[in-house]
């Protein structure tokens, strides 16, 4: 079970339904395993758009320094988060039932020349990836994070490299 929100979360992760916690839960638990401060939130673009606005308006005053956005089909929620917010808009295209996730690629990459997504690939690998990129946005303040991601990466190379032989 993923820990509640921090009181001073660095790192915010939205997306657009419950049905994309499955997809977003891999950004959440990398984020858990490097200490970095987070929140997580369903903030819909068409069914709540309101809430959209708000949290984008308040999410640099709030201390967020990144915003983990995941959404499937017409994927609106990080184009309109990042047209809305000069917090940096990291986009996880959820794999969509009907079109495997090529919709919501489609929508969060092909942003206009002025308003950014960085965009990820579609599903578990992109959220996975999104946390680590948050990570290492933040890694040149926090020096706590820095050092939990290059403790992740060596880990990383070293189960590799201690497991060469491919055969189960
Ligand atoms: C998007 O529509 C969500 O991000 C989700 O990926 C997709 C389907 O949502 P549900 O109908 O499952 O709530 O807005």
């Amino acid at each position: 079970m993923p820990a509640a929100n921090a009181p001073h979360p660095l790192v915010g992760v939205v997306m657009g339904s419950k049905s994309d916690w499955e997809t977003m839960r891999a950004a959440v638990e990398r984020l858990e395993q490097l200490g970095v401060p987070h929140e997580v939130q369903v903030v819909s673009a068409h069914r709540t758009p309101d809430l959209l606005f708000d949290y984008a308006a308040r999410a640099q005053g709030r201390g967020l320094r990144a915003i983990i956005a995941g959404a499937g089909g017409a994927a609106h929620l990080p184009g309109m988060l990042a047209a809305k917010t000069a917090v940096p808009v990291l986009g996880v295209p959820v794999q969509s039932r009907a079109l495997n996730g090529l919709d919501s690629l489609l929508s969060i990459v092909q942003m206009p020349a002025g308003v950014p997504v960085a965009t990820f690939a579609i599903g578990v690998a992109g959220a996975a990836n999104a946390a680590l990129f948050a990570a290492s946005l933040l890694a040149a303040t926090h020096e706590d994070i820095g050092a939990a991601l290059e403790r992740f990466r060596q880990d990383q190379t070293r189960s590799v490299l201690d497991n060469p032989d491919p055969r189960p």
